[in-house]
């Protein structure tokens, strides 16, 4: 058989392959795989196994990758991302180390509405070469798969540059970029706080958003004095009739049962949760809803953390993300997320693993291709600098990464 790329004397393999045991917790349950190898074509990969390569997978022309010993995993996948805005908010970081609170900053025209501004202001060729910056950075650290919203316009006009800015990334950088619509992330200053009729304002845009294939999913800022559930709730069904997958930003800062909504309605990620109750926690366990939890949020705001222990023994399946935006948490690093998900959120090593490959890929609705390096699915892999993937974790706030494959070539290698 003809093949492209054998990487072989891999230490631990992690397949991100669920398997059908019983463990220790219900997200232990990934494939990992001691002196391991890995068989791509034209793409994909062919498979995966333990040993010796069989020879029939090694012909003249295929590259051959001795890994001494070192990890491998899927390429890793950032589900949550604020990545396409102008400017940045280091002037309001103080006030945020005083304890001014972040939904107050908002209220006075800062937060969220201050970036609003600078990407009015900024050309898409600006926006673009600012993103094009940080997925750099983000490829650097093994991410091939990343979420990226718009959220910084709240008009129909700049809510397309920022989504004409994702499609263009596509075509001109290795990391795939999935693309959110998310107008509802605040409701502008000209609406005097009429929040409800910015939302039938945001429905009105639905149909261009479709007609012009400019998102996969639509999301919104579901938070006490932001947008009400039923407000979010009424924006998500609408934009499910355009075809809009619904994900939300729940529970973030106050309970406003966001999580209850986001099983409700079929979404495919209830995201933040540090404030989820009891019954939300129970009702996200019985569904297909991943919960996705970004703490560099909370450790950027020196906020709690999501209950991520109690999710996960109760059986909530979790993805982790770096929530990457210029407010509550400015950092590209999903490295960083992961060890502070370790030492802040008590996840174990294959939890985490699981949370930034199958789970992040169902969160954006892309398992069948993405997020377990199993045959047929696309050749995204990392090496890392590693022999196992508790020191990744362990090891902090340094960057693992050695080599990074987008679809089986090699785009980044240190
Ligand atoms: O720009 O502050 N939480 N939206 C909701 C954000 C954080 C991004 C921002
Ligand atoms: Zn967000």
């Amino acid at each position: 058989m003809n093949t492209d790329l054998v990487i072989y004397n891999i230490g631990q393999l992690v397949t991100g392959r669920e398997l059908e045991i019983e463990n220790n917790s219900c997200m232990e349950n990934i494939e990992i795989i001691e002196n391991g190898y890995l068989v791509v074509r034209d793409g994909k990969i062919v498979t995966v196994g333990s040993g010796e390569i069989p020879s029939k997978y090694v012909n003249l022309t295929t590259k051959l990758i001795d890994c001494e010993g070192r990890v491998v995993t899927p390429g890793l996948i950032d589900s949550h991302t604020h990545l396409v805005h102008g400017g940045s908010r280091e002037h309001e970081f103080s006030k945020k180390i005083q304890g001014v609170p972040y939904l107050e900053i908002l209220k006075s025209g800062g937060g969220i509405l201050s970036t609003v501004k600078s990407t009015k202001e900024a050309t898409e060729d600006e926006l673009l070469k600012k993103a094009k910056k940080s997925l750099g950075v983000m490829l650097s650290l093994g991410v091939t798969t990343v979420e990226s919203k718009s959220g910084y316009g709240l008009d129909l006009e700049t809510e397309l540059k920022q989504l004409r800015v994702n499609e263009r990334l596509n075509h001109e950088q290795e990391v795939e970029i999935i693309s959110t619509f998310m107008a509802a992330h605040a409701t502008p200053p000209e609406y005097n706080g009429d929040s409800e009729k910015f939302i039938d304002d945001v429905i009105k845009m639905l149909p261009i958003i479709k007609e012009n294939k400019l998102a996969k999913f639509c999301d919104i800022f579901c938070e006490e004095g932001v947008f009400s559930k039923a407000q979010s709730k009424k924006l998500l069904l609408e934009g499910k009739k355009y075809g809009l997958k619904p994900r939300i930003h729940a529970d973030e800062i106050e309970n406003t049962e966001g999580a209850q909504l986001a099983v409700e309605i079929g979404a495919y990620s209830a995201d933040h949760l540090m404030a989820i109750s009891n019954e939300g926690i129970e009702v996200l366990k019985n569904s297909k809803t991943i919960a996705n939890l970004l703490p560099g949020t909370s450790f950027n705001l020196g906020k709690e953390y999501a209950p991520a222990r109690k999710m996960i023994d109760s059986g909530v399946q979790v993805a982790l993300s770096t929530d990457y935006n210029p407010g509550s948490c400015p950092s590209e690093n999903l490295q960083l997320v992961m060890q502070i998900a370790a030492s802040k959120l008590r996840m174990r090593p294959l939890e985490i693993f699981k949370a930034v490959t199958i789970n992040a890929a169902k969160a954006l609705d892309k398992e069948k291709e993405i997020g377990s390096l199993e045959e047929g699915k696309n050749a995204d892999i990392v090496i890392f600098d590693a022999e196992n993937i508790d020191y990744i974790l362990y090891h902090f706030g340094i960057n693992h990464t050695k080599k990074v494959f987008k679809n089986g070539c090699l785009v980044f290698k240190k």
